[in-house]
């Protein structure tokens, strides 16, 4: 497919409620939506850097940046026959994972369109349903904190993953135990604590956590393998795991027992089935994780939870939890039983609706091939 023209847009939507961890509060999603048609086809991307370094290095702007005066010049009027070629002609530019992911999605989508398959499909995926969890931002007190947890209850979702930072942590777990008992309970830190904190991290033992996600540094693995030999809790990685090589280390050394799987962390669909394939041989669990995505993330995010190595409830929640009007028709929804239905039509399979990217949009870039309308 010869890649024929390739439109940017930088958008800005408002969350619901804002979305607090232990990095810092946002109220406005900025992210960029990628548009690349190849063969008159057209695909859809999410490059899901956001406006400030807080998660990770990358930001809008820098994603902006590497795509105009690198990515995009390797691919436009070139031709590809797979989505690993497409890759591989833009592998000299070093990280920038999310810009690199957000490229490559909309690349697979067009890909998969052009022979008629679901994204999830094309990929290998094997289910046609996709089990999904939420991911509960810091509140004011603990009581707001269950009134969201039953409320997400009641919705159907089928694990609750609550941030936590020093001062927010084992007494606020005890609390949503005695109130709910036992469900399907995870914490997420975001590298808020050090291994000076272990014995305070060990008192989350008693309580059957599923995992606890990223306590220590976004870029270690060594103190991580320290701390799970003082656990028994698991331990999930997020921000230091950035391809299947950093898996096959981190497994290595005891790093963690559970991986969660971010397609802009990681560069790629492509390296998400490498990590799937490499995470089956080792034995360890994956699932989805999230980045407040539009609804064009949201997609690619169902999709690749469909791998047969995802296995634990993702961070996949439906449109309705983050907008209150997705840029997708319809808009993901999670039925009653706590799952997502995978769409069958071909691509991420759902409308793009350009008219509400437009109404977001803070500027927009369009890139042609040569000779290309
Ligand atoms: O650490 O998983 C994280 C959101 C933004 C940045 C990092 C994380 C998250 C979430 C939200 O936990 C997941 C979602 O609902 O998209
Ligand atoms: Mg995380």
């Amino acid at each position: 497919m010869r890649v024929q023209r390739i439109d940017v847009f930088h958008v800005a939507m408002t969350l619901r409620a804002p979305f607090r961890t232990s990095f810092g509060v946002t109220h406005e999603r900025h992210c960029l939506l990628i548009r690349l048609e190849a063969d008159g086809v057209e695909g859809w991307g999410e490059v899901v850097a956001d406006a400030a370094p807080l998660y990770s290095e990358e930001t809008v702007e820098t994603a902006w940046h590497i795509l105009r005066d690198f990515l995009v010049p390797a691919v436009l009027g070139r031709s590809f026959d797979s989505p690993r070629e497409f890759r591989a002609s833009y592998a000299h530019v070093r990280r920038h994972p999310m810009a690199k992911a957000g490229l490559e999605g909309a690349f697979w989508d067009a890909w998969s369109r052009a022979r008629g398959l679901p994204l999830w499909r094309a990929l290998g995926g094997t289910k046609d349903r996709v089990e999904v969890g939420v991911s509960i931002g810091i509140q004011e007190d603990v009581p707001a904190l269950l009134r969201a947890i039953e409320s997400f209850q009641a919705q159907g979702y089928r694990r609750f993953k609550i941030k936590i930072e020093p001062g927010w942590d084992v007494d606020v777990v005890r609390e949503v135990r005695r109130a709910l008992g036992d469900i399907p309970l995870m914490v997420d830190a975001n590298s808020a604590y050090t291994l000076a904190d272990a014995s305070h991290l060990a008192q989350l033992d008693r309580f059957d956590l599923m995992m606890i996600e990223q306590p220590l540094a976004h870029d270690d693995l060594v103190d991580h393998a320290e701390l799970q030999r003082q656990l028994r809790t698991p331990i999930c990685l997020d921000e230091s795991v950035h391809h299947a090589d950093d898996l096959r280390k981190a497994a290595r050394i005891g790093a963690c027992r559970i991986l969660n799987v971010k397609v802009g962390r990681v560069g790629g669909l492509t390296e998400v089935q490498a990590i799937d394939r490499l995470a089956r041989q080792l034995g360890i669990p994956l699932w989805c994780g999230g980045m407040l995505e539009t609804g064009i993330g949201r997609l690619h995010n169902v999709a690749l939870a469909t791998l047969p190595g995802f296995t634990l409830p993702g961070d996949t929640s439906g449109s309705d939890r983050y907008w209150l009007e997705d840029v997708i028709d319809p808009p993901v929804t999670v039925d009653p039983d706590g799952t997502i239905a995978v769409p069958q039509q071909p691509g991420i399979g759902h409308q793009v609706r350009e008219d509400r990217i437009q109404r977001v949009t803070r500027r927009r870039a369009t890139y042609r091939a040569n000779g290309a309308a």
